[in-house]
Order: C-alpha cells, then structure tokens, then sequence
C-alpha cells in the first residue's frame, strides 16, 4: 500500500471499532431495534479491501457488515439512523443493521441470507463485463457462507466468464457456535478456488497491510480483464455472535484462543507499526480520535431525533413504480 494512504487506512479501522464500540453501549438502552452483529477485531479486512476501491465500484456486504459499509465510504448518520429504524436511515428504517446500503457510495447491499450476497456481486460483475466499463465488485462473506452451494456455483461461473469480482472470505473460523472443521474437511477454504480455476490466497486477516497487498493484486487483474480471485482472511470476532454479549467461557470457544487473537489486535499491530515508523504521533492519535469522537456523537444525535417512519407508509417502497 503507498504510504500515503497508511494513516487514512489507520482511520478506518479506529472508526470502525469506535462506532461498533459505542453501538455495543447504546444497544442496553433497547432503542435500537434492530439485531447487531459486531466486528469487532475484524476491521482489518474491509478497510485493507476497500482502500483499493473507488467510488464506483461495487460492494455487498453480509449480516455483519458494519465494517464493509463504513470502510466503503457510507454515510455513518444514515447508518446509525438505519440502526434505530429511523426514516433518515439508509435503508429508510426498513433493513436495520443487515441491510445496509448506499448506492450513491457502490454499497449495493448486505443481505441476512448467508451465502445470499455472492451471486449477488457474481452479477454486477457480470453486468460490468457486458457494459464493458471496468468497475470491479467486491463480496465478503464468512467462512459459513462458503459451506453454501451459493458460495460454489458462484465460483464456477465467475471464473468460466472471466468476472470482475473479488471474493473475500472473513474467515472467523466459527457460524454462530460452530467451528469451521465441524463443518468442513479442511481448514483451507481458499484452496477451493484453484478447483474452479481462479487465484485463491490465505492471508493474515489482522494484518491491514497484508490484506492490502492481495486485494490490490486481485483488483488490478480485475481491471486488466483477468478474472475474478478468492482471498480468505483470517480473523477473529471478539464479541458473541449476536448482539453485545461476551460469550467466552459459553463453552465453544477456548479462552486462549480468544486471548491469541485480542492480542493480535489489527489497529495495535497497525498503530505500532505507523510509530515505528514516525508516521503516527500520540498527537496524530488523539486528534483522528477526537475527530471520529465527534463524527459518533453527531451521528447518534442525528439518528435519535429522527423521526420514525409512521404505519401509513408501511407499504410504501414494497413495488417500484
Ligand atoms: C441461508 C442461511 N442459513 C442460516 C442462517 C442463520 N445464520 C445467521 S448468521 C449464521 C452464521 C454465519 O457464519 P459466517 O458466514 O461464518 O459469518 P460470521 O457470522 O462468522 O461473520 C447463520 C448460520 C441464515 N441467516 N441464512
Ligand atoms: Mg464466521
């Protein structure tokens, strides 16, 4: 990644965590009606992704797609607002957090469907090749959507045509409560990609700048006509699976485990390696702080005191016109 762009991508993740953090505190107060999947330790794959993005690409994002959405430029007021069901909201108060959207930014949407986005993404990548422009689409996912047959007909048919779409897998190695080798033989699901013909790469999910480096690489070839690449980023959630609960200790997750991977915290790795290098002050750090500090109260004003959409407009947006 040029290093010019290292202190907006340190931004990203803080805002990121930042926001999810003050979600987590609101979410007791039970205003917000919507559930909430928190990324929490995982923001190194979308901001390492969607740095390499302009606007006009594309992204879907999944049920946990706080990060993806705010990593892709959406707007953080109409985000919050979507979380309080809100008319100012994103999704005018109809998604709630798993359908996130902002078609003005390329964020086409996340979906609760696991697995439901990527022919989603297989399809605006499809549509880029026939309009011929050269707008690249980019689909998370977790490692349980890769166990659906979505996941593999979507493969198949981007690699036989060649699709402008990246697959990015974050793989937090559990769906819900279930370990990734409960479910699957192996623990390798990029390997899947070298069977329907495409690059695939496992990469360090907490090391921003190594998951920059390959997402780079996989949309560049994108851009060149080359085809679609599957890169799985290995990561971990600190929270529980839903909503504010710390589940360790539940059982199916070892604690030191989950002691490994907050010690491999993204943004601490990320932040001393910038000091290392003097690019980032503790002055730098306290003003991006307090600057996204005042982004949050804003958005969290802004989105209280919206109004709720009333009973009378419940059928509006159902049918196009
Ligand atoms: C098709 C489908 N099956 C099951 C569910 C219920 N469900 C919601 S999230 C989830 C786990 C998804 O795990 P993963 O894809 O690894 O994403 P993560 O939650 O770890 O980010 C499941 C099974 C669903 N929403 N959709
Ligand atoms: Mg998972």
């Amino acid at each position: 990644m040029d290093k010019s762009k290292w202190i907006e991508v340190y931004r990203t993740m803080k805002l990121i965590r930042l926001v999810e953090q003050r979600i987590n505190d609101e979410y007791k107060y039970d205003e917000i009606k919507t559930p909430i999947h928190l990324s929490i330790g995982q923001e190194a794959v979308a901001a390492g992704v969607c740095i390499h993005l302009r606007k006009d690409d594309y992204i879907f994002g999944t049920h946990r797609s706080h990060s993806q959405y705010i990593a892709k430029g959406g707007d953080i007021k109409k985000m919050i607002a979507e979380l309080y069901l809100r008319k100012t909201g994103c999704a005018r108060g109809r998604g709630g957090s798993m359908h996130l959207v902002d078609p003005d930014v390329g964020i086409l949407g996340s979906s609760a469907i696991v697995g439901g986005n990527i022919p989603l993404g297989t399809g605006t990548a499809l549509a880029s090749k026939l309009l011929g422009n050269d707008r690249v689409t980019v689909v998370f996912f977790g490692d349980g959507a890769a166990d659906e047959g979505t996941f593999h007909e979507s493969l198949n048919f981007a690699a036989l045509k060649k699709l402008p779409v990246v697959y990015v897998c974050e793989n937090n190695f559990y769906a819900i409560n279930s370990h990734q080798l409960s479910r699957q033989v192996g623990d390798n699901i990029h390997k899947w990609a070298q069977g329907y013909g495409m690059p695939g790469y496992q990469v360090d999910g907490n090391d921003v700048l190594e998951v920059s480096d390959y997402a780079e690489k996989a949309i560049s070839r994108c851009r060149r006509g080359e085809g679609p690449t599957l890169i799985e980023c290995l990561t971990y959630r600190w929270k529980g699976h839903i909503g504010t609960v710390d589940d360790v200790g539940e059982g199916y997750r070892p604690k030191e485990e989950y002691d490994y991977w907050v010690s491999r915290c993204p943004i601490k790795r990320f932040a001393e390696f910038l000091k290392s290098r003097g690019v980032l002050t503790a002055e730098l750090e306290k003003s991006i702080d307090r600057e996204i500090y005042e982004l949050i109260e804003d958005a969290f004003r802004f989105a209280q005191s919206s109004p709720k959409p009333s009973p009378d407009e419940l059928l509006d947006f159902v049918y196009a016109e």
